[in-house]
């Protein structure tokens, strides 16, 4: 058992849930409490957390989450190399490879092709808790690229697509006994039923505003219901093969390795990084006279979602209630859970989904076989202490 935190730091933290300022905790205002209610604080979250890391790394306060888009100024960024700033006026993206028509196209020439609005939200692959910070929800604007590529034409033996951004770094790139030193491009592709499916878009807004220099600007890749990686920022090379792509980012760095049982034999299933994994995870705890309300985020690849649950230390598994402003296929889901007289002292809350083809959230014990650290979607139980 963890031991109990001492009450001033349950105090300390409750003032820090309440934004109210403390030094190294940013004054990000929370949802307001109603008159008489109170945080519930987490005792997991540890207090020097670093919410930003200027400029490679920013992780959402997932205690500030209300609604169904995250502020484009709270939402988490990360990424590999370098943040290009590139002007979005001597922009161009290039569409090269296995295309009827090969363009160069201007920011312009691409809202030529009409704008769409969708609400889609991620998390990074690297996603963890306790902090669970590296997601957002938000409200993108662009063109769906099966629209930018049917006017270029993919040709029949297309089978990826691949996406590069303007970033690079230098790397060892192993070819048997040969070690490279090359300055590669961030670099992503999709299967071509993907890449002309409906939902994939070349965005260049956030929440209305143009993207920012860490969110891409001027051009990102969004695939609504997969993980963070596949939204390729700073967009400039748009590129048709029939070969698989074998990048870093695409072959090495983002796969999941799990063990299996073959026949009695201990086997591994080695697979990349694509659609979210079905994932929920307690944000706030609050209370109010005695009862505490427990809120949470749903995030998944877009498939309905059938319940949500949640419990409280080692009782029954009580039905969340699905917030009725978060619709959106590929925006996150929101819950809330009434969790009456609670005891003073600490407590685990967890919260599990379920969706509508079945699929429940496994538990830490069913993900025991996954031997890398991607994909984490695992029931989180989350430590609070009510006073
Ligand atoms: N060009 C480029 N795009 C990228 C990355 C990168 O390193 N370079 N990182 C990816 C990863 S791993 C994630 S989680 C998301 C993060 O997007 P965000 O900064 O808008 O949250 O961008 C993706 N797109
Ligand atoms: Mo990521």
């Amino acid at each position: 058992m963890d031991k109990m935190a001492t009450r001033r730091d349950v105090l300390k933290q409750g003032l820090v849930a309440a934004g109210l300022g403390i030094a190294g905790v940013p004054a990000w205002v929370l949802p307001a409490l109603a008159q008489g209610e109170v945080e519930v604080p987490f005792t997991d979250i540890p207090e020097n957390t670093r919410w930003d890391i200027p400029p490679e790394r920013r992780l959402l306060d997932i205690r500030t989450i209300d609604g169904v888009l995250t502020p484009s100024d709270k939402f988490a960024t990360t990424q590999h190399y370098n943040h290009p700033q590139l002007d979005p006026a001597a922009f161009r993206l290039e569409v090269t490879g296995l295309v009827d028509r090969p363009q160069s196209l201007a920011l312009d020439d691409l809202k030529k092709l009409g704008a769409t609005d969708l609400v889609a939200a991620f998390e990074c692959s690297g996603n963890r808790g306790p902090l669970h910070g590296l997601c957002g929800s938000g409200r993108w604007t662009g063109v769906p690229l099966a629209r930018l590529l049917s006017a270029v034409g993919l040709k029949t033996p297309v089978r990826e697509v691949v996406f590069y951004g303007a970033d690079h770094g230098e790397e060892e790139v192993d070819f048997r006994t040969q070690k490279l030193m090359l300055d590669v491009r961030f670099g992503r592709s999709l299967p071509r039923d993907v890449a002309l499916s409906a939902e994939p878009l070349l965005a260049w807004a956030l929440n209305g505003d143009p993207l920012s220099r860490h969110q891409g600007s001027p051009l990102r890749l969004i695939v609504p219901g997969w993980y963070g990686v596949a939204n390729v920022k700073w967009l400039t090379q748009i590129h048709a093969q029939e070969e698989p792509f074998m990048g870093k980012y695409q072959s090495r760095w983002y796969r999941t390795i799990r063990q299996t049982t073959l026949n009695g034999e201990t086997t591994y299933m080695e697979t990349a990084v694509t659609r979210m994994q079905l994932n929920s995870f307690v944000a706030r705890v609050t209370k109010l006279g005695n009862r505490c309300t427990v809120r949470g985020v749903v995030l998944n690849d877009g498939t309905p979602i059938k319940q949500v649950e949640v419990r409280v230390d080692d009782g029954p598994w009580g039905t969340a209630t699905l917030d009725s402003r978060t619709t959106d296929r590929f925006g996150w889901k929101l819950f809330s859970y009434v969790w009456n007289n609670p005891a003073p002292g600490p407590h685990t809350v967890v919260s599990r989904a379920t969706d509508a083809t079945g699929r429940v959230q496994p538990t830490s014990e069913d993900n025991a076989g996954k031997r890398t650290f991607l994909e984490e979607n695992s029931q989180a139980p989350r430590k609070v202490v009510v006073s």
